[in-house]
């Protein structure tokens, strides 16, 4: 039986920088309008890597400041946090070494991965305000993954996952346990369950849109 690896990615940055677009884009291969998210969308997917299973269950957090706090809430057992900024922004590749990594780590386990992925590679170079080299010294320091991608195109997306999974599959004390719980039915029979799990029921949700 293939080997089968469940990992919690969160997705973490400013507000606009694309994370939403890149989750969908991820698990639905399209590219759709979007409104700022309220609190957090989650959605899984399974890759197949190397003749390894992969199953991201991707926790699509929002930027918003008002929101901040409580993304951090989400952040627990997370395997690897994935810093999101846009290319066309400077300011919001600027937060990520002022702001998110030092929530990232505060809010994740001390030993969760790093990733960096530079969003909205499709737009003209004469808009572009952080260089492809400033974003991968950036994540070099960091021991991060970096890629430009696009969710607008579907460019680098699959393959940054597929990159995170490969790195991921080094450190298999990173994957996602569920926290398991005891629940009485209504029969009175204990059954095992878990929060994540029962959260998971649904594949895909949301807070927002
Ligand atoms: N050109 C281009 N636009 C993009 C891309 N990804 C996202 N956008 C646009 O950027 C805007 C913000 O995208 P969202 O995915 O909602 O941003 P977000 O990071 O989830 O924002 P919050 O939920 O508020 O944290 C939308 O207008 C998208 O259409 C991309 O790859 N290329
Ligand atoms: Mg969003």
């Amino acid at each position: 039986m293939a080997t089968k690896y469940t990992w919690k990615v969160c997705l973490v940055g400013d507000t606009g920088v694309g994370k939403t677009c890149v989750a969908v884009r991820f698990h639905q291969d399209r590219f759709t309008g979007t409104i700022p998210t309220i609190g957090y969308a989650f959605m899984e997917k399974t890759l197949q890597v190397d003749e390894i299973e992969h199953q991201f269950n991707v926790w699509d957090t929002a930027g918003q400041e008002r929101y901040r706090s409580l993304a951090r809430g989400f952040f627990r057992r997370a395997s690897a946090m994935v810093l999101v900024y846009d290319i066309t922004n400077s300011h919001s590749f600027q937060v990520l070494d002022k702001y998110w990594v030092r929530s990232a780590q505060r809010g994740a386990p001390e030993n969760a991965a790093l990733a960096v992925i530079g969003n909205k590679s499709d737009i003209d170079d004469d808009k572009r305000q952080v260089t492809e080299e400033e974003g991968s010294t950036f994540a070099q320091k960091h021991n991060a993954i970096f890629m430009e991608v696009s969710a607008k195109t579907g460019k680098n997306v699959n393959e940054f996952f597929e990159e995170l999974a490969r790195a991921l599959t080094k450190t298999p004390e990173l994957e996602f346990q569920a926290v398991g719980m005891r629940i009485l039915n209504t029969s009175g029979q204990d059954s095992e369950a878990s929060t994540d799990e029962k959260t998971s029921k649904n594949r895909c949700c949301s807070s927002s849109s």
